[in-house]
C-alpha cells in the first residue's frame, strides 16, 4: 500500500521514534508520520481552486492508493484507500466509486474496513481477481490486534446488485499470515492472482528481507487455502520494502491488453514495485517461467531504482487492471499533495488519482507505452488550433482563445536542426537531476522548448513541460522535464523538477510529440507518443481559474517548428 503522508506508506505503524512539534504528534517508522491528531478534523472547507476538474477525487478527506480496480458486467469499479474523517492519513478505509465509462463516477459506501479481528487496526491496499464465473473477490491487507500485516478475502455479498456495493469477510480470514521468515510489518498489498497451468492460483505480497525487496509467492488451489513457494517470484537487493507489487503479461505486438492469467510465446510480463525507501516506482520487462514459478527481468531492465517508471514525476502505489469490454489493460495511480499538511487541512482534501491509462509494450520490447483511455476525449469542449508556428530562438508566444486552466493540448515539434545540441556528459545519469539543473531559463542548443503552462500574464508565475536535445558520441539523448521551479510564488510549496529520457530516434524523426492534462493543481504530460510520462502538482497564487495562460517557448539557439497544435477545455464530468 502506498502511503501515510509524505510518510505515508501504506504500511506499518512501528514506532520507532516519536518527537512533538507544537500541536503535531509525529509517530514515524523511517519516512512514515503520523498527524495523530490531526488523523480526524473535519473539514471546513470542501471546494477550493486547487480541486481538480476531471481527475478522480471524492468531495472531501485523505485519499491514497487505488485498490481492486476491475471490470465487471459492464461497470468499471475504483476501491481507493481513504480517511473517513480527516485529510491526512488516518482511519483507512476502502472507499468505492463505480463508473461505465471511466470518466463519470458515482460514490458509494465503503465497501471495506475494519470490522474483524483480522482486519480491526486496518484495511490496506489489495487487488481483485475474477474467479471463474465471473465472480470477483478481493484480496487485501488486514492489520489484526498485534498490529500484523495478513491478508484476507472479500466477496461480494449480492452478485446480483450491479454495483456490488456490500462486501462480505469470511470467519476463515486471514487466508495469509506472515510466517517466521517474514517480518509481520513488512508483508503488504496482494497482487491480483493469476491461475496457472497446474491448476493453482497464484498470488504475490510485498516484503523485504533485510533491504532485499521481495515479491513473496503464495500458491492455492481452491481460493482459500495458500502454501508459500520456497522461493520468492522475485527480488532485488539493496531496494527495501516492494509496496504495491503489480505483476501482468503485456503482448509482444499491438496495443491489445491482456488478462492476467495469459503466459506463453507471444508474451513478456512486467513486474512493477512501488519503493518505500525512495517513493517511487519502477518497473521491469521480463520473462516469466511459470514451470519454476520465477521472473527474470531482461537485461535491458535495470532492476532497482533507477529503473524505467511508468510516470517520472509524483505517481505511486499505482495498479493495472485488464478491461475485457475494450480488451486494453489499464493503469490507476496516485498523485499526492505538493502543498503543505496545513493547506490539506484548509482545503478539506488530500490527493487525487491520475487519469486512467491504457498501457502496452513499445515496438522495441524495452519499455511500456502509456495513453489517457481514449474515454477523456468526451469531456473535450471548445478547441483552438494553431499550425506551422515558427518559434526562433527565444521566442514565447501566447496560445489565447480557451480557457487553459482546465484543458488538454496535443502538439507536435519539428527540429530545423541538431548541430547545436549541447553535448552529453556521461555522467548525466540522473534525468531529474539534469532538470534541476538545466530548467526553462538555462538557455541550451536544441532547446529547451515547450509548454508554459498555469501561468500569469506577465510568466511570473509558469510551469515549464520542455524537451532539450543533447549529443552523446553515438546519437541524441532527449530530455524531457517538468520544471515548476516557478509555479507558484507561494511559499513553502514542495516544487521538485521532474524528468525521464525520451527512447526516440530524434536523428531520424526531427519530431517529437507531446500531450498535456492541464487540471488546476496537476499537470500529467505523455512525451513522444506516451513513451515518457510525467506528472507533477502545482498551487499557483495568480495563475488561477481564467487567469491562467498558456504559452508555447523555445529558449535554445536552435529554430523549432510547431507544426501542429490542438488545445481544448475540457468539462467536468459527474466526479462522486
Ligand atoms: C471517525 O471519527 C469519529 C469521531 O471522532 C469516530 O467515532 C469514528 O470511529 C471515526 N471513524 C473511523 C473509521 O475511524
Ligand atoms: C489496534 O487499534 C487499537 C484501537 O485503535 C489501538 O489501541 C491499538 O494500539 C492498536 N494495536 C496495534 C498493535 O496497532
Ligand atoms: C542481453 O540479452 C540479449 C539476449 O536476450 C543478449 O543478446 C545480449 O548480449 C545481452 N546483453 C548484455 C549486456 O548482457
Ligand atoms: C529563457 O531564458 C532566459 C534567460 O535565462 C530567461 O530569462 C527566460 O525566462 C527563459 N524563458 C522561459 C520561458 O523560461
Ligand atoms: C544523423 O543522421 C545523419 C543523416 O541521416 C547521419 O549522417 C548522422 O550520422 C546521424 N547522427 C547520429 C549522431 O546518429
Ligand atoms: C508526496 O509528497 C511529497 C511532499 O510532501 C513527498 O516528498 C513525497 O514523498 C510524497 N510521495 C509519496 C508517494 O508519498
Amino acid at each position: 500500500m502506498g502511503i501515510h503522508n509524505k510518510v505515508f506508506s501504506t504500511c506499518v505503524f512501528l514506532v520507532w521514534f516519536c518527537f512533538c512539534l507544537p500541536g503535531i504528534i509525529w509517530v514515524a517508522e523511517a519516512s512514515h508520520v503520523v498527524y495523530q491528531e490531526l488523523k480526524s478534523v473535519s473539514p471546513s472547507i470542501v471546494g477550493s481552486q486547487y480541486r481538480t476538474g476531471y481527475h478522480f477525487q471524492p468531495p472531501k478527506n485523505w485519499i491514497n492508493d487505488p485498490n481492486g480496480p476491475m471490470y465487471h458486467n459492464g461497470i468499471y469499479h475504483l476501491f481507493y484507500q481513504y480517511n473517513t474523517n480527516g485529510s491526512v492519513w488516518g482511519n483507512i478505509v476502502w472507499a468505492h466509486s463505480v463508473s461505465s465509462d471511466l470518466i463519470n463516477w458515482i460514490p458509494l459506501e465503503p465497501a471495506i474496513y475494519p470490522s474483524k479481528k483480522f482486519d480491526i487496526n486496518g484495511t490496506w491496499s489489495g487487488s481483485a481477481t475474477l474467479l471463474p464465473g465471473n465472480k470477483p473477490v478481493i484480496f487485501y491487507t488486514g492489520i489484526d490486534p498485534q498490529g500484523r500485516q495478513v491478508q484476507n478475502l472479500a466477496f461480494p455479498k449480492d452478485l446480483a446488485d450491479p454495483y456490488l456495493r456490500e462486501w462480505t469477510k469470511p470467519d476463515y480470514n486471514p487466508v495469509i499470515q506472515p510466517d517466521a521468515s517474514i517480518e509481520p510489518s513488512k508483508f503488504r498489498d496482494p497482487t491480483t492472482a493469476w491461475f496457472g497451468l497446474d491448476g493453482h492460483w497464484r498470488v504475490v505480497i510485498g516484503s523485504r528481507r533485510k533491504m532485499r525487496g521481495m515479491a513473496v509467492l503464495y500458491r492455492s488451489r481452491d481460493f482459500v487455502k495458500w502454501v508459500k513457494a520456497q522461493h520468492p517470484l522475485h527480488s532485488s537487493k539493496d531496494t527495501g520494502m516492494w509496496e504495491c507489487p503489480d505483476f501482468f503479461p503485456v503482448s509482444l505486438k499491438g496495443k491489445k491488453g491482456l488478462d492476467t492469467s495469459v503466459s506463453g510465446p507471444g508474451v513478456k510480463h512486467v513486474l512493477k514495485v512501488s519503493l518505500d525507501m525512495t517513493r517511487y516506482e519502477y518497473y521491469t520487462v521480463g520473462t516469466y517461467y511459470h514451470m519454476i514459478d520465477r521472473y527474470i527481468p531482461d537485461n535491458s531492465s535495470a532492476d532497482d531504482h533507477t529503473g524505467l517508471r511508468y510516470d517520472y514525476g509524483n505517481f505511486y502505489a499505482s495498479k493495472t487492471f485488464f478491461d475485457e469490454a475494450k480488451q486494453r489493460r489499464i493503469l490507476w495511480g496516485w498523485s499526492n499533495e505538493s502543498d503543505t499538511v496545513k493547506d490539506d487541512i484548509k482545503k478539506g482534501w488530500a490527493g487525487i488519482q491520475t487519469i486512467p491509462r491504457a498501457l502496452w509494450l513499445d515496438p522495441s520490447g524495452k519499455q511500456l507505452v502509456q495513453w489517457p483511455v481514449e474515454e477523456l476525449e468526451t469531456l473535450r469542449g471548445k478547441q483552438v488550433n494553431l499550425y506551422d508556428k515558427e518559434l526562433k530562438s527565444g521566442d514565447i508566444y501566447e496560445v489565447k482563445g480557451i480557457s487553459s486552466a482546465q484543458a488538454s493540448l496535443y502538439l507536435i515539434f519539428e527540429i530545423s536542426g541538431l548541430d547545436k545540441a549541447e553535448p552529453f556528459e556521461e555522467f548525466w545519469s540522473d534525468p531529474q537531476v539534469l532538470c534541476g539543473q538545466k530548467g526553462a531559463a538555462v538557455e541550451g542548443g536544441v532547446g529547451p522548448f515547450g509548454l508554459l503552462v498555469l501561468a500569469s500574464g506577465d510568466r511570473e508565475e509558469q510551469t515549464a513541460v520542455l524537451f532539450r536535445v543533447f549529443k552523446a558520441p553515438n546519437k541524441h539523448v532527449v530530455l524531457m522535464c517538468h520544471d515548476p521551479s516557478k509555479s507558484s510564488l507561494r511559499p513553502g510549496m514542495y516544487k521538485p523538477s521532474f524528468a525521464g529520457f525520451v527512447d526516440v530516434d530524434i536523428n531520424k524523426t526531427k519530431k517529437i510529440s507531446l500531450r498535456s492534462l492541464i487540471d488546476h493543481s496537476v499537470l500529467e504530460s505523455f512525451g513522444a507518443e506516451g513513451k515518457t510520462c510525467i506528472t507533477s502538482r502545482v498551487y499557483p497564487s495568480k495563475a488561477i481559474g481564467q487567469d491562467a495562460h498558456l504559452f508555447v517557448f523555445n529558449n535554445g539557439s536552435e529554430d523549432v517548428r510547431i507544426t501542429q497544435l490542438s488545445a481544448w477545455e475540457m468539462t467536468s464530468p459527474r466526479m462522486n
